[in-house]
């Protein structure tokens, strides 16, 4: 891993930079769009380091809505199984984006919880090119996350895998009201 690992909740939670798809986990999570069929971003990413069995995979799940995730193996990658997550595209904020960046990581953390995954690392999703304010975006991650560990059994570790140091500094200054 790449640098400073920072952990809250007493371990449970590590905020570090690091590009995603190197990540010795159980299961990553991809920043997809409803198409479920790659893009851009960490999406590609994820695309070419798991290889071309990866789109195949994608293509029989007939896509995702906006707020909803998608579980499919990892393949070529480290991680067991990707779970293609779709946040919203920033509208100014007053289109229920909030509500729908909530629904995708609770829904990543019910497939993975699913699939038995342990260990779990989340991009930011929303924050490139969908053009989701780092902050409010951390925020909403965070604390669904926090939400998550304390009411649920199975999963043990939640990685927030950011790929700036300034998402990384805004990752922490946000963990330490929202984890700590
Ligand atoms: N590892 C970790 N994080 C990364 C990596 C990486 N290898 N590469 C980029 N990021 P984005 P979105 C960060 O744009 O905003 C795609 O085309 C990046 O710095 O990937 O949800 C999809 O197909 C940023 O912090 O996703 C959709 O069409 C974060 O990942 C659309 O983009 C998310 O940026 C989704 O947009």
């Amino acid at each position: 891993m790449d640098g400073v690992v920072t952990k809250f909740l007493e371990g449970r939670v590590s905020i570090l930079r690091d590009d995603i798809t190197v990540l010795n986990v159980d299961a990553i999570v991809n920043a997809a769009n409803e198409s479920l069929l790659g893009g851009g971003g960490v999406d590609g990413a994820i695309h070419r380091a798991a290889g071309p069995e990866l789109l195949e995979a994608c293509r029989s799940l007939g896509g995702a809505k906006t707020g909803d995730a998608k579980i499919t193996p990892g393949f070529a990658l480290e991680a067991a199984y990707v779970i293609h997550a779709v946040g919203p595209v920033w509208h100014g904020g007053d289109h229920g984006e909030a509500e729908l960046l909530r629904g995708c990581y609770v829904r990543a953390l019910e497939l993975a919880s699913r699939h038995d995954v342990r260990r779990i690392a989340f991009p930011c999703i929303s924050t490139g090119v969908y053009g989701y304010p780092i902050e409010p975006a951390a925020e909403i991650a965070q604390q669904a996350v926090r939400h998550w560990l304390e009411h649920e059994a199975g999963i043990e570790q939640v990685v927030f895998c950011c790929f700036s140091d300034h998402d990384l500094e805004t990752y922490c200054r946000v963990a330490s009201r929202v984890l700590s």
